[in-house]
């Protein structure tokens, strides 16, 4: 069977079911084609001197890393022109960047983590770029941070790109999960995982430990109670995973099951959590949700989730339902 590259698969679901308008495949490839230069700038590492710090920092009060910059900067130029955009937002800018006088504004607003995990490029672990696509508030011409603030049920389009031993692309736009894995050679992504499901139950949990002194009660329960093993009330050993890439852990779960935690932290009260809800936390619970995993902040689906500020943080427990269902149950006692 002939191989089923990223624009032929775009261009029969458009021509199936007539669901993915042409503007919203553009956007896409054109997403697709950025994140192989992004690639390319990732596999280089040293060799093309873009390792360690920028010098600068972003709006979450994080040093950049070099990678961070230029993979906000090639998202931004591959995405200006197209047509398809009608405005951009990233964990690197404060305020969204709004498209040049002389290009076509579009119907879409493309929300991105450029290189999620990139504490991680310095020690060639994997990294990935995550995207959500909203639809701009019709009649609006000029979108303010106010028009980025939809809940996650309102996403119209969400890939990620995992920077790991093979780069892959994966998608939802709300009618199932598809992997796509890049061709070196021949440069295009091509479909190698169709239709993705999470595993309903799941032997194994990622959390990062060191912080466990400072989770809520319910959290700490929880992960008691995996560490008890065969020994506690869950009647079953688990192993516990932890890369420090949300995309990594998120691809993991889809391909093998899991559940990926990041819970509100007491350190500070004002932060519900480390992720930003609206470029990590919304993406990944869409894609987890559709392919039949559970996705919440320990309290509420996180796509239900009313935006206040673009870069508001949230708690994350997606992954396999059976363990999501657990902990936010304990959440509610
Ligand atoms: P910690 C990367 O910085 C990130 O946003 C996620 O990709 C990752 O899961 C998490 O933070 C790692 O956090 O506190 O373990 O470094």
């Amino acid at each position: 069977m002939s191989r089923i590259t990223l624009s032929r698969f775009l261009i029969e679901q458009q021509r199936r079911d007539g669901t993915l308008p042409a503007d919203l495949r553009l956007l896409i490839e054109t997403v697709a084609r950025a994140c192989k230069a992004i690639n390319f700038s990732v596999n280089k590492g040293a060799l093309a001197g873009v390792l360690g710090e920028a010098g600068t920092g972003n709006v979450q009060g994080e040093a950049q890393k070099k990678l961070d910059v230029i993979a906000n900067d090639v998202l931004l130029d591959a995405n200006e022109w197209g047509g398809s955009p009608a405005a951009m937002a990233s964990e690197e800018m404060e305020l969204p960047y709004h498209i040049p006088g002389e290009y076509p504004k579009g119907e879409y607003l493309l929300l991105f983590d450029p290189l999620d995990g990139s504490s991680n490029i310095d020690v060639n672990i994997s990294v990935g770029t995550i995207f959500s696509v909203l639809r701009c508030p019709a009649g609006v011409s000029h979108p303010s941070e106010a028009d980025f603030l939809q809940p996650g049920t309102t996403q119209v389009a969400m890939p990620y790109t995992l920077y790991g031993p093979q780069t892959m692309l994966v998608l939802t736009f709300g009618n199932g999960v598809h992997g796509f894995t890049l061709d070196r050679e021949f440069g295009s992504f091509v479909l190698t995982h169709p239709d993705m499901r999470v595993p309903e139950s799941t032997k194994e949990f990622a959390i990062n430990m060191s912080n466990m002194r400072h989770w809520e009660a319910p959290v700490q329960r929880y992960v008691n109670e995996l560490l008890a093993g065969t020994d506690g009330p869950r009647g079953k050993d688990f192993n516990m995973r932890w890369v420090a890439s949300m995309v990594a852990e998120v691809h993991r779960i889809l391909t093998r099951g899991g559940i990926f935690m990041y819970p509100r932290d007491a350190r500070d009260p004002a932060k519900p959590g480390k992720l930003r809800l609206m470029y990590e936390g919304n993406p990944m619970a869409w894609i987890i949700e559709q392919a039949g995993g559970m996705a919440t902040n320990g309290y509420q689906r996180i796509m239900e989730i009313q935006p206040s500020k673009l870069h508001e943080r949230v708690a994350v427990f997606p992954g396999s339902r059976e363990e999501v269902e657990i902990v936010t149950g304990y959440h509610a006692k």
